[in-house]
This record gives C-alpha cells, sequence and structure tokens, in this order.
C-alpha cells in the first residue's frame, strides 16, 4: 500500500504491552482514517456501558493517509474514546508535529488500552511503543511537561499531553500540544488521566510511503502557491479566526452573559484589532502556509495564542472586555488542559447562577481574578464550585436545579462553542446534531444562513447542514487534513482527491468520501449513541437549550428575537428524513444496510427496536 503505512499500534497499559496491527486496503479505503477509522473500532470494540473513566475505554490517536506528508495544512490528527462528559462518540482534531512523527513512525494509529498502576507516558519510535515513567512530570503544566520531554527526546519529537486537569479527570480536560494546539473537547484528556498515561511522544525516520513521489511533490507546489494567491490570504495572516469577533457582533451572534445576548458593548476592546495591536508572532500547524495561530502577551507578560472560540467564551460570554485578561485565561486553559469552550460555558453559567440566587458566594459577571482562581479551582477540583464546574454545565445544573437546566447551554452534555443561536435555526440545527454534541466543527452554516435566509426554517437549510457535516464531518476528519484552506480561502475541495491520488496511487472520489464514506460515519456514530442510552434515547438528544427558545435577546438588531420549536421540530424532522433515519433519530434499518453497515444493524436492534 501507498500513502497508508497499513499499521496501527496497540498498546495495553495494564499489561505493559504492544503490538502492531497490520490493515488491509480495504479496510483502509473504507474508512480512510482519523475519524472513520476511530468510529470503527470504538463501535466494535467498546461494549455497550464502557466506563469511560475505566480501563476498558479506548483512547484512539488517528491519522489520514495525508497526515505528515509535506503538503498543505496536512498536519493534524484525530483524538477519539468514549466521552466522559457526554457518555456518547467523542473525538477532537489537533494539529500537532506528533501527527507528522507518528506517520513517520510507521504506524497511521495508536489504541490504548488499559490503565497504568502508576503514572507513564509513552515514547513511540518507529513502530515500537516504550511505557516510560512519568515521574517528575505528573501533575506538571502541558507547557512543562513538553518542555522536559523534548529535553529528554530531542527538540524534534511530537508530543501530545494533559495537564492538570486531564490528571483530576475533569470532564471537559483535552489534549494539548506546542503551548497552544488543543484537541479532544468531550474529555479526552480525562480519558488519559483515567489511564495514568501523561503523555504521547512520538519520533519517526521513515519515509511514508507514496505511489507517485514526483508527482505529488509537483501538485503540492501548485497547492501552495493557489492558496497564497487567494484574496482573502492577507487579511487572514493578519487575523485568522480571531476577525470572527466582529463578525459576530455585527450579526447578533456572538455569546455574550452565557448566551443571553448576541452583542456585546466591549466588542471591540476583544476583537481582531485588538488582538493586531498586541500580536508579538504567528505560528501554527506544521506544513502550513496561512498558519493562523496569532500569539499575544497576555496581562501577565506570557504568550498566550488565541483563536475566536477562545476569546468569544472567556470574553463576552462571561462579561470579560479585556483581551490582555481574556489572554491569560486563554493561557491558563492551555496549560492545565481545559477546553476553553466548555470552561467558558461553566463560568458563564457560574456567573448566571450567582445572580439568580442559586450559588452562593459565587461569582459576577466580568469578575477577571475570581475567574482565574475558579479555573484553578476547576482543574484541580478544588472547593465546592471548582469540583461542580468540573463536571460540566449539564450535571452543574442537575446539581443546583432551580431552572437552571435552561440555560445549563449545552447539547447532549457538551458545551455549546461560540455562536448564539437565537435567530440562526440552521446553526441551531448545527449543534443539535453535531455527531459529538454541541460543536460547531462539522457544519459552520452560521455565515451562509445569515447572508441568504438568517430567519428561514427550510430545507435550503438542512441540505446545508448536512452537506457541510459530509464535508466538514465526514471527509476532512478522515483525510485529517485542516479544513480551513477551504473555508476561509476556497482552496477547492478537488484538490484533496487529486493529493490521495498521487499519495496512495488509488482514485477515491470526492463524491465517495462525501455520500458513502461520511454518511457511514455519521450512521456508525449515531449507532454508538443509541446502543449507549438505548431505551433512554430520544429525539430530545437532539434539541438546543430551552433558552433559545423561550427568552429573547433584549438588545441589539434582533431584539426580541426567539427559535420557533414547532417549526425546529420540522428541521428535525426534514434532517432525519434525509439522512435515512427514523423520527427518533434513528438509522433505520434499511439505511445501515446500504452503507454497509448490516452487522451494526443486528446489534442495534438488541438495544432498540429498528424501523425497517
Ligand atoms: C476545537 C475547539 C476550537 S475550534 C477552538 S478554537 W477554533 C478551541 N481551542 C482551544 C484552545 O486553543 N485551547 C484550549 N485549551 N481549548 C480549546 N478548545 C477549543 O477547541 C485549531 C484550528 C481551529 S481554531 C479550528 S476552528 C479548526 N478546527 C479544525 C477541525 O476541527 N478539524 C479539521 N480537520 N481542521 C480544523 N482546522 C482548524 O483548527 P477540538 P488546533 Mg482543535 C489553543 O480541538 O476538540 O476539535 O475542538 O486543533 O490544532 O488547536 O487548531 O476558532
Ligand atoms: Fe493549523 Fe491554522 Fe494552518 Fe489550519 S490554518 S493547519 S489550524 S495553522
Amino acid at each position: 500500500m501507498y500513502g497508508w503505512n497499513g499499521k496501527i499500534l496497540r498498546v495495553d497499559l495494564t499489561n505493559k504491552k504492544h503490538t502492531v496491527q497490520t490493515y488491509d486496503a480495504g479496510f483502509a479505503t473504507t474508512y480512510i482514517g482519523g475519524r472513520g477509522f476511530a468510529t470503527k473500532i470504538l463501535w466494535e470494540e467498546l461494549p455497550k456501558g464502557t466506563d469511560p473513566l475505566g480501563p476498558e475505554n479506548k483512547l484512539v490517536i488517528a491519522a489520514g493517509p495525508l497526515t505528515g506528508l509535506p503538503g498543505p495544512s496536512l498536519g493534524k490528527l484525530v483524538i477519539a474514546a468514549k466521552s466522559p462528559l457526554t457518555g456518547g462518540y467523542g473525538d477532537g482534531n489537533i494539529g500537532t508535529i506528533a501527527a507528522v512523527q507518528m506517520r513517520r513512525a510507521g504506524i497511521d494509529a495508536v489504541v490504548i488500552e488499559g490503565k497504568a498502576e502508576k503514572p507513564v507516558y509513552l515514547y513511540v519510535e518507529n513502530e515500537q511503543g516504550y511505557l516510560l515513567s512519568a515521574d517528575g512530570i505528573w501533575g506538571e503544566t502541558t507547557f512543562e511537561t513538553e518542555k522536559r520531554l523534548k529535553e529528554a527526546h530531542g527538540k524534534d519529537v511530537g508530543v501530545l499531553t494533559i495537564g492538570p486537569s486531564g490528571e483530576n479527570m475533569v470532564k471537559y480536560a483535552t489534549v494539548i500540544s506546542q503551548e497552544g494546539r488543543a484537541g479532544g473537547r468531550p474529555g479526552m484528556g480525562a480519558v488519559m488521566g483515567s489511564k495514568k498515561l501523561k503523555a504521547v511522544v512520538f519520533k519517526g525516520t521513515k519515509d511514508i510511503p507514496l505511489a507517485d513521489a514526483e508527482g505529488y511533490k509537483r501538485l503540492v507546489n501548485e497547492a501552495y502557491e493557489d492558496i497564497k494567491s487567494r484574496d482573502y490570504y492577507g487579511f487572514w495572516i493578519r487575523q485568522g479566526t480571531m476577525a470572527t469577533i466582529e463578525w459576530c457582533n455585527e450579526n447578533s451572534v456572538l455569546p455574550t452573559y452565557n448566551f443571553r445576548e448576541g452583542v456585546f458593548e466591549l466588542h471591540r476592546l476583544i476583537d481582531g484589532y485588538a488582538l493586531e495591536a498586541m500580536k508579538v508572532k504567528r505560528r501554527g500547524c506544521p506544513y502550513c502556509n496561512m498558519m493562523c495561530g496569532n500569539v499575544v502577551l497576555d496581562s501577565e507578560g506570557r504568550e498566550s495564542e488565541l483563536d475566536y472560540e477562545n476569546v468569544a467564551m472567556l470574553g463576552s460570554n462571561i462579561g470579560l472586555g479585556h483581551l490582555g485578561k481574556v489572554s491569560v485565561l486563554n493561557r491558563m486553559a492551555d496549560e492545565l488542559g481545559i477546553d476553553t469552550i466548555s470552561l467558558g460555558s461553566c463560568i458563564g453559567f457560574a456567573m448566571e447562577a450567582t445572580e439568580k440566587g442559586l450559588i452562593k458566594d459565587g461569582i459576577e459577571w466580568g469578575d477577571y481574578e475570581k475567574a482565574k482562581t475558579l479555573t484553578q479551582d476547576i482543574a484541580y477540583r478544588r472547593g465546592e464550585l471548582g469540583s461542580l464546574l468540573a463536571e460540566g454545565v449539564k450535571a452543574a445544573s442537575q446539581k443546583i436545579g432551580g431552572d437552571s437546566h435552561r440555560w445549563a447551554m449545552h447539547v447532549k452534555g457538551l458545551e455549546i462553542s461560540a455562536y448564539d443561536c437565537h435567530m440562526v435555526p440552521g446553526m441551531a440545527l448545527t449543534f443539535a446534531t453535531s455527531s459529538i454534541g454541541a460543536h460547531h466543527k462539522e457544519a459552520w452554516v452560521i455565515a451562509w444562513e445569515i447572508k441568504t435566509d438568517r430567519a428561514g426554517y427550510t430545507e435550503a437549510k438542512v441540505d446545508k447542514v448536512i452537506e457541510f457535516q459530509r464535508i466538514r464531518g465526514g471527509m476532512f476528519e478522515s483525510l485529517v487534513t485542516c479544513r480551513l484552506p477551504w473555508i476561509e480561502l476556497g482552496f477547492e475541495l478537488e484538490w484533496y482527491p487529486r493529493l490521495l491520488k498521487a499519495a496512495s496511487g488509488m482514485e477515491v472520489s470526492l463524491d465517495y468520501m462525501l455520500y458513502t464514506l461520511a454518511d457511514r460515519i455519521y450512521a456508525l456514530i449515531r449507532a454508538f449513541w443509541v446502543r449507549e442510552y438505548a431505551q433512554n434515547w430520544s429525539r430530545q438528544m437532539d434539541y438546543p437549550p430551552a433558552r433559545w427558545f423561550e427568552e429573547p435577546i433584549t438588545k441589539g438588531p434582533y431584539k426580541g428575537a426567539v427559535l420557533d420549536k414547532t417549526k425546529f421540530d420540522t428541521l428535525l424532522d426534514m434532517y432525519y428524513s434525509k439522512r435515512g433515519w427514523d423520527n427518533r433519530g434513528i438509522p433505520t434499518k434499511t439505511t445501515l444496510e446500504k452503507l454497509g453497515l448490516t452487522e451494526v444493524a443486528q446489534q442495534l436492534s438488541q438495544y432498540v427496536t429498528l424501523t425497517p
């Protein structure tokens, strides 16, 4: 095989063993890589009811056939496991030199199971895995851990690490690399912590086998030139994802005061221009020529890498209009290994609960000093409030009661990322149907929606959500390449099958990736959720929070706007029907069989009655 290495490293932490599993071209083309591999492995190998924080859970670190090759924005990885935050399928995507080194180590994925007796880290070099003691780094921040591991193994190694929050199994602990790359929002860091696995270090010296090395090189040179020639390139390099703050505020979708509003009075103090005034450098993922990691010096004089989601959730969403201070919270989240979106949502939730008298001695809107202390408390599960919020907003609302479940901003337990949806039903459908719980990553329809027919509940919106899910959640997450060249600069999707053909020699068409592979992945992930929740599964799992239906926004151009529940239900019905799922959101037997998932249908029917 070319392109794929055809090997997966299996590591058992309990028995301190590793093996190399080979796979063939059939498996490679059926699942491609990344999320495709992860869904297949987790569906087959995790029995229903697996404890996400138990040794039986498996952590899958998976690349795709283009990952790690020189080429535009190809240095990404998927990290997946059963999520401790949602109880369903969880994954995240991270851009890191670890992706390149893993592939150069001769493997395409690592599957880690069991639990170490004492804290360890996994060192992988050229198909071999070594479990080494994490004495001296357990308890350290992600930045310090990566620094020490590079001192020990060389500055070129790739490191994926958790911080104290992962060690303490904070339910939204994430995995960090290179002091500013993060992946695995639904608690992938907590899964590592539960296994007493502090880090995974990759080093490889092998060449990735290419079918047409010369042709691939020519194509990649052309692709890099193409990206640089795009109109938006110059501005992208200046602000990256941070340009979104201004756009969101203008369009009244900037999450503000725990998603009560869509405009923030201090937005100018945290927007892309504020970033430009503070920026000291750029960094990003390997092989990328449109690097978007904008680094500033925060209010404590330390470097912090900013992205839109981080700033919106730790800025406007908690009422903090000071970019230097937001940057401190962001950098703390990276050092401690906590997801910024969930952290901002949890802090905003606590602020609202304080205002409403549901929490005593809580935290006021915009209180920066307390937000800093609370971030530490969450990471170390200290104190009543820190421990409460370490479980995520869904669990916190169940505990504090009152009407807080109406404004606990999550879907399926995963906190909503930074777009207020009082007045964008298509984006609300994105959050509702995202395959890991509320995340924008799979269908960022909001820009298109605002440009076309903002208020409508139309079939076109359902089609757009599915189209984007196929491209972003299916194709990009399986090839495991960065989707931003396509989204931000219009780099055409047709480049990817061409690159894949040159790398692997295989004709894998765009249509195949979008309509067969992606739909198979979505059905399989849905089956995973339904198997877990069984009789407790219902379409209620696919609803956005009550706030967007019940509490109109009170400011800005869309004052008075709320979502319409009946019309939202119509959107959801259309979505199910187009996906070939029944009105509970469960794939029908026919759909599963059509996608080559006959055995999945058989298994699933043990837990729920399948619609023929
Ligand atoms: C992603 C989510 C996002 S999406 C952001 S900012 W974004 C937040 N970043 C965090 C962070 O930083 N530190 C932290 N402690 N927590 C964070 N949580 C949030 O995590 C990221 C870029 C971005 S920046 C985006 S949109 C794109 N995401 C891609 C994706 O998902 N798939 C893909 N094929 N390409 C993508 N390209 C872009 O990558 P999750 P990264 Mg990320 C510091 O992790 O779990 O998927 O959630 O990977 O290397 O940091 O690059 O405005
Ligand atoms: Fe990484 Fe940004 Fe480049 Fe994508 S565009 S590969 S997220 S640096």
